[in-house]
């Protein structure tokens, strides 16, 4: 009865460090900015489940030419346009129940004081030359493109023609980490995650890698770089280095020594090159060890149109939350998107998914239970029962829990939260199955088969405690109240899959309580609820 699930060690023994990409702060964010920021929340909420001590980094990227113009366009200086945006980000992080542990912005100083250390290192051991660069440059990808990632002579992401170029810049010698890297790839398949990636990374590299311009001169926005300030440094190759800077790199070595080296970058495919090329190239320069796994997420699309700043559909995170609420939100993106492909957002997907799985699967189970359980027991958890109390039903109930919790681990290590949900929610079903096979209200109507109420109602409130753990790092918040309907008066927050994720620890003598639908059920499209006005 009491089977054990031991804790699996998913990616590393030390602290679980685990980062989203710094966003541009030229705006606000977008569905697509939260979409990172909630896979990544989920991971750092299981791993804590998990036993793992997390480190859960967010931030923002503040240097670089487009937002020295975006600040110019609103008369500002560009630290102070960002010091009236990053507000906004973190509100929106706040609203969506993210974790994040560390929120690093690239102007503060234990961020701009590393960068020049590093970069000065670099130049010391000769990883640095001067030399001239023409080429056409992409703001909107802060990046130099090559005629042929063109399209009619427009940058694909930004639709924009990309700008001639030509300055004297320093530069890193990247070609001559191809070989290294391209062992890198061979060596280790989880370093670029999902597979499709990696051999797209590794296809690439075979081609050979030019140089990287690490420094401009014809605007002043950013890092100086130390040895010549006329130069300031190249926003990505500053951005990059916020990994380590908030582990503690040039300002804290025991820190450093037991955060380093990150367990997961999870990015967009958008900048996968950086992060799987440019990133562990400049580690390698400095003899420092790289991360674990750089995984790639595919791009979500409104009604066809890729999202981004540039070409906004008008729809914000703000306005999904006061109808879904974060829980819905959460659930919905990282339910119904396959993470590592492409997926399209709709109102009416998002409606259909929250009415079937939220308010109908998983609300009405939990409503049913708890109202048995106060109507038949008088809101009272019974005595677990022991194991010859058990019949064959309930048995098989109680190991498809076991089945389902180790397919979620296995989900989680693949960083694949779909696939996580998808297993959460075959248990979901599984319970309303039950309730059905055991029928608790037949059984209340004999007075002879009082324990055996007791027993399938018993087994059925720790089949929820037990989904509440499963749950939590999709939709906190109602794990939590669902928590609290139990009785149960330990935070959530503070238990373990090691010890609190087995069966029968639901306390004999809890008090429950129905309280009004986890996930209320809203009107499909056209009867009162809808899409935000454009
Ligand atoms: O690139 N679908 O910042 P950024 C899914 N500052 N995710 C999307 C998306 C979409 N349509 N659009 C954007 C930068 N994203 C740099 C990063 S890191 C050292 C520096 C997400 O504000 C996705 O994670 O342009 C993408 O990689 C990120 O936002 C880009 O954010």
């Amino acid at each position: 009865m009491k089977a054990r699930y031991p804790r699996r060690t998913l990616l590393s023994d030390e602290v679980f460090y685990l980062t989203t990409p710094i966003y541009y702060v030229n705006d606000v964010p977008h569905l697509g900015n939260a979409y990172t920021t909630v896979a990544a929340d989920f991971i750092a909420r299981w791993q804590r489940l998990a036993g793992r001590e997390v480190c859960f980094l967010t931030g923002t990227d503040e240097h670089g030419l487009k937002m020295a113009r975006t600040a110019a366009a609103k008369g500002l200086e560009p630290k102070a346009w960002a010091d009236q945006i990053v507000p906004r980000w973190i509100e929106l992080w706040e609203l969506l129940d993210i974790s994040n542990d560390d929120f690093i912005r690239t102007t503060e100083e234990r961020h701009e004081r590393p960068v020049q250390t590093f970069w000065q290192a670099l130049y010391d051991k000769g990883e640095v030359y001067l030399g001239t660069y023409e080429g056409l440059y992409c703001v909107g990808c802060e990046a130099f493109k090559t005629p042929d990632e063109l399209v009619d002579g427009r940058c694909p992401l930004h639709g924009t023609e990309p700008e001639v170029v030509k300055e004297d810049n320093y530069f890193f010698p990247l070609s001559k980490y191809a070989e290294r890297l391209i062992d890198l790839y061979e060596g280790n398949p989880r370093f670029v995650m999902p597979e499709s990636r990696r051999n797209e990374v590794l296809g690439k590299v075979r081609q050979g890698l030019d140089d990287l311009s690490i420094s401009r001169t014809t605007f002043d926005w950013g890092i100086p770089i130390p040895w010549d300030p006329g130069h300031v440094i190249y926003v990505w190759v500053d951005a990059l280095q916020n990994y380590l800077n908030a582990a503690g790199f040039g300002t804290d070595d025991a820190r450093f020594k037991r955060v380093w080296p990150a367990d997961l970058h999870l990015v967009g495919k958008d900048i996968l090159w950086f992060h799987a090329v440019i990133w562990p190239a400049m580690l390698m320069a400095l003899d420092l060890p790289l991360p674990r796994t750089v995984f790639a997420h595919g791009f979500l699309q409104v009604g066809g149109e890729k999202m981004s700043k540039s070409t906004l559909t008008g729809i914000s995170p703000h306005d999904l939350v006061p109808t879904f609420g974060s829980d819905g939100y959460r659930y919905y993106f990282l339910r119904e998107i396959s993470f590592g492909l492409d997926g399209s957002f709709s109102w009416e997907s998002m409606v259909a998914r929250y009415n079937s799985d939220l308010a109908n699967d998983f609300g009405n189970l939990a409503a049913r239970v708890l109202s048995m359980v106060g109507r038949y027991l008088g809101s009272e958890i019974p005595a677990p029962p022991g194991e010859a109390e058990l019949a064959d039903s309930d048995r098989r109930f109680i190991e498809a829990f076991g089945a389902s919790f180790e397919a979620m681990e296995r989900a989680v290590a693949d960083i694949a939260p779909h696939e996580a949900l998808q297993a959460a929610w075959s248990f979901v079903r599984r319970a309303n199955a039950y309730v059905e096979e055991v029928a608790p209200w037949a059984l209340a109507k004999d007075p002879g088969a009082r324990r055996r109420l007791e027993v399938v109602l018993y087994v059925l409130a720790d089949s929820l405690r037990l989904l509440a753990l499963m749950i939590w790092a999709a939709t906190p918040r109602a794990a939590a109240e669902l928590w609290r309907r139990l009785g149960v008066e330990s935070p959530i927050e503070a238990c373990v899959f090691e010890r609190d994720a087995r069966w029968g620890l639901l306390p004999e003598g809890a008090g429950t309580s129905v309280g009004a639908p986890l996930f209320p059920r809203l009107l499909e499209e056209g009867a009162g609820a809808g899409p935000p006005a454009p």
